[in-house]
């Protein structure tokens, strides 16, 4: 196969069309931009070009730098370079955007004299998202076209804008739906007059005082983020600074960001997320089943939840329950979150009738027969889940996929309760489901093939990131997350406070603690179970529970919360409470440095992880890294466990778990196989994925 050229150019009545075609999104690989610069030096000199339109092919039209060449040895020319060949022409170059323009893409955009949109368009700057900003004159050029204060607002939230707003703030010259041919006539209309291009000066920045209220805000929102803070210098330096010195304090902070480890890390949470789509082991050309309606069984806050992710990608679904007063109860309930959202100003009141009106409430399983995917969202009881699905047998149409909410359950024993196990998978939504990202899809062993391209599908429709899990006792997060928990409870044991466990995660960047979270989601609820397991794997929470500490709806858990109901103050009673199970069980507490808190929480996870991976549960340690990321608010820029497992040193790693198992006499702190083996060979699981993909 002959590659064909990204770039091509052809001259029709005194215009040149450039045209990108560089699947599958038109990045700027080295290729595009040799080829624009070749093109654009063309147009120049050829006295039959007039004017030139800059297009491209597909959907898109230009998503940015190509964000695999980040890392390796740059090839000229530079996307500065290529974009001043384009804005110095003395022929005017419209921008025919008939898609996406991101990064780089709209920065190739505002290098031309006049931009033309689609309606259906977006143009943002989303570098901050991959811990860089943007590099080729988009902190220079987007302020001095459309003001400094709502171009900061583009950058530093990383978000696109539609064309509607991008024509409305000047970015866009005119919105069109055949965007070659209006470009065209722009480009004509410009030929022969002054160039209309972003001016160099500070005519268009506006207030100072504007841009640096606008830019307190931002940094307010965006604590310790580097990546904020460099956009809003180099915006500032818009305000101090002639136009190339500008671009000179951009670049600065560009290179910089772009070799700091957490923008690597960000680049892989980018990838990583993207490979989980692919499901190794599918037959290729594999199509999905059609889904026109869902239906959710058990109308808790869980099967609430999802009920509302149908109606919020417009997909109608019959919520069904066992009473009428549980299904009011329900409806009730997800009626108040939309209403919250309408207060909030997050929805309007239209779309909250529309999605409403989506919601089917039913009592009875056979209301489920009208549906494509029925997912059974009750009690995490296999008895009564594999009931449920013996009677979905007859009463789900031939073909629906049905599909188990459950956290931990065997997949595959619930498929067995049916005479269609291949219909049978788990979408595992995780807590609020409306809210939340990750959707683990859970392939049991007779799964069909289609019917797992369904679900992965219908994750996508729902704005939810699906990620694949094999069968085991808790699939890839919780199985990793009962390890930290463990730990946790043992490090109060030997010496900790709830709050010093807690400050180790929330300084790693988890955005809460596992006790302020257990706080947040009730003691009682784990406490109930462990009650009916007969399990005594977590003495303190089990104290607390007893003694009527819940947690926030109690106003007392491992922390006080008698000041406002939600901020938790250290208690001097639970540490005297902790002091005391310690004594009971002869354990002589000592200070535990942060540094081992953090390490005894995430090694034991990342050796989870581990075996997760070498029993195939997982494909791909990237799946384990967005598993995290998603549903569980691991920090992206350390990338997700095991991302940040490399970063570490596998060496390192085996060697403080064997302390910590040799010290506990716990052998499940003994590295997993796979662990060894990567260490010992001195390979790391980045580079175990890069080979599986090859
Ligand atoms: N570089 C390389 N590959 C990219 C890419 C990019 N910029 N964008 C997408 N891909 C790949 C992606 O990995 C996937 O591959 C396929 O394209 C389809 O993507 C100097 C430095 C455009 C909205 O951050 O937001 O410019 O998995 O599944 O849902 O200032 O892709 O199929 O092998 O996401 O239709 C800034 C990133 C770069 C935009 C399309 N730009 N892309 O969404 O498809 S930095 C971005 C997107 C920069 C300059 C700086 C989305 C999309 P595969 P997809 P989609």
């Amino acid at each position: 196969m002959t590659q064909q050229e990204p770039v091509t150019s052809s001259v029709e009545d005194g215009i040149a069309l450039i045209r990108i075609a560089n699947p599958p999104v038109n990045a700027l690989s080295a290729a595009v931009r040799g080829g624009l610069k070749r093109a654009a030096e063309a147009a120049a000199a050829d006295p039959a070009v007039r004017a030139i339109v800059l297009a491209a092919e597909g959907k898109t039209f230009i998503a940015g730098a190509d964000i695999s060449e980040f890392g390796k040895p740059p090839v000229p020319p530079s996307l500065p370079e290529t974009i001043a060949a384009l804005e110095s022409l003395s022929k005017p170059v419209v921008a025919a955007i008939n898609g996406a323009a991101l990064g780089g893409g709209l920065e190739v955009a505002l290098g031309c004299h006049a931009r033309v949109a689609a309606p259906s368009a977006k143009l943002g700057l989303p570098e901050v998202n991959l811990g860089i900003l943007p590099g080729a004159g988009g902190t220079q050029r987007l302020p001095r076209l459309i003001g400094a204060a709502p171009a900061l607002k583009i950058m530093a939230e990383g978000k696109p804008i539609s064309a509607k707003e991008a024509q409305a703030n000047g970015l866009v010259d005119e919105v069109a739906e055949d965007v070659v041919a209006a470009a065209k006539t722009l480009a004509l209309k410009l030929a022969g007059g002054a160039l209309p291009a972003v001016p160099k000066d500070r005519t268009n920045l506006g207030a100072r005082e504007a841009f640096e209220e606008a830019a307190a805000a931002i940094l307010k929102r965006n604590p310790n983020n580097p990546s904020v803070e460099a956009c809003v210098d180099a915006v500032r330096a818009a305000f101090d600074k002639p136009f190339e010195e500008g671009l000179a304090v951009e670049r600065a902070h560009f290179t910089r960001l772009r070799d700091d480890p957490r923008s690597a890390a960000l680049r892989h949470v980018f990838f990583a997320e993207r490979a989980a789509a692919r499901i190794p082991g599918l037959p290729k050309g594999t199509a999905a089943r059609p889904v026109q309606r869902a239906a959710v069984i058990g109308a808790g806050t869980m099967g609430g939840g999802i009920a509302m992710c149908f109606a919020n990608a417009g997909i109608p679904v019959t919520l069904i329950e066992t009473t009428e007063e549980n299904l009011q109860r329900g409806l009730e309930r997800v009626e108040g979150n939309y209403a919250t959202s309408v207060k909030r100003g997050s929805l309007a009141e239209d779309a909250k009738a529309k999605r409403m009106g989506l919601i089917e409430g039913k009592v009875g399983l056979e209301a489920a027969a009208g549906a494509d995917l029925v997912v059974e969202a009750v009690f995490e009881e296999m008895g009564l889940k594999k009931e449920i699905f013996g009677k979905l047998q007859e009463i789900a149409k031939p073909g629906a996929i049905l599909a188990t909410n459950t956290s931990y359950l065997d997949v595959d024993e619930i498929a067995a309760s049916t005479s269609r196990p291949a219909d049978v998978l788990g979408m595992h939504f995780f807590s609020p489901a409306n809210v939340m990202k990750l959707l683990e899809v859970v392939r049991g062993k007779e799964t069909a093939p289609d019917a797992l391209a369904t679900a992965m599908e219908i994750g996508r429709k729902l704005a939810k990131v699906p990620v694949v899990s094999g069968v085991c006792y808790g699939f890839i997060g919780n199985r990793m997350l009962a390890r930290r928990t463990a730990m946790a409870e043992r490090l109060l044991l030997e010496g900790a406070l709830p709050q010093d466990v807690d400050k180790a995660l929330t300084d790693f960047g988890f955005r809460m603690g596992p006790f302020a979270m257990s706080d947040l989601a009730g003691i009682d609820v784990s406490w109930r179970i462990r009650k009916a397991m007969n399990l005594k794997t977590a003495p303190v929470a089990d104290a607390l529970a007893e003694a009527g500490r819940f947690g926030q709806k109690t106003k007392r858990g491992f922390y006080d919360y008698s000041a406002d109901g939600r901020t938790g103050a250290p208690d001097p009673e639970v540490a005297t409470l902790i002091e005391r199970i310690s004594a009971e069980r002869g354990i002589s507490r000592r200070a535990i440095p942060q540094e081992e808190i953090l390490q005894r929480l995430l090694f034991p996870m990342i050796n989870e992880g581990a075996r997760i991976l070498g029993e195939g549960i997982a494909a791909r340690a990237g799946d384990i890294d967005t598993v995290w990321l998603n549903g569980y608010g691991w920090p992206a820029w350390t990338g997700g466990p095991m991302f940040y497992a490399d970063s570490v040193g596998l060496p390192k790693i085996v060697a403080r778990l064997r302390e910590f198992a040799a010290a506990s006499g716990d052998t499940n702190l003994e590295p997993a196989a796979l662990l060894l083996r990567l260490a010992h060979e001195g390979s790391s699981f980045t580079a175990l994925d890069e080979k599986a993909a090859a």
